[in-house]
């Protein structure tokens, strides 16, 4: 008797924690599903975030095109649940990529991004994050959540003006 309760304790957990990481995953699971991961409603903002108030609207076909500067390049992105922006470099370049991130659009997927061609391992937290690495070829470069179910890609391309 006392076995199978453990049984269904531990069934429970495991389905339990699967609809955790998974709707943190899918890319628009009805909005009222999570309400496990956010019970904060007192949570005080980060200053910077308000900076970049809805510039650009969500076409996720457009990549973020990187601007050279002094030496290095400057690439700007907000962080959405269940997607990651493409962007546009230049080889030889140290990248400067900043990925704003909201208030409740950060989840145990989204939370820490990998781009494992160039080692970064990037924890993602409420506000600016800047993610620096330097292309050294051209070509597309496959970037991901630590779970690798969100990605998108880097392009590096020889002429960031062309
Ligand atoms: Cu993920």
């Amino acid at each position: 008797m006392k076995k199978s309760y453990y049984l269904l304790g531990s069934v429970l957990a495991v389905v339990l924690l699967g609809t955790v990481l998974f709707s943190g995953c899918t890319r628009s699971s009805g909005s009222t599903g999570g309400s496990a991961i956010n019970s904060n409603s007192s949570q005080s903002q980060s200053g910077s975030a308000a900076q970049t108030a809805t510039a650009q609207p969500s076409t996720s076909s457009s990549a973020a095109k990187a601007t050279v500067n002094d030496g290095i390049q400057i690439v700007t992105t907000t962080l959405d649940r269940g997607i990651y922006d493409p962007i546009i470099v230049q080889t030889g370049i140290p990248v400067k990529w900043t990925i704003t991130a909201n208030d409740g659009d950060l989840n145990s997927c989204n939370n820490k991004m990998l781009i494992r061609s160039y080692g970064v391992e990037q924890k993602l937290l409420v506000g600016e994050n800047v993610v620096e690495f330097t292309p050294t070829k051209t070509g597309t470069i496959n970037y991901s959540c630590w779970m690798g179910m969100v990605g998108s890609t880097i392009t590096v391309v020889d002429d960031i003006n062309q």
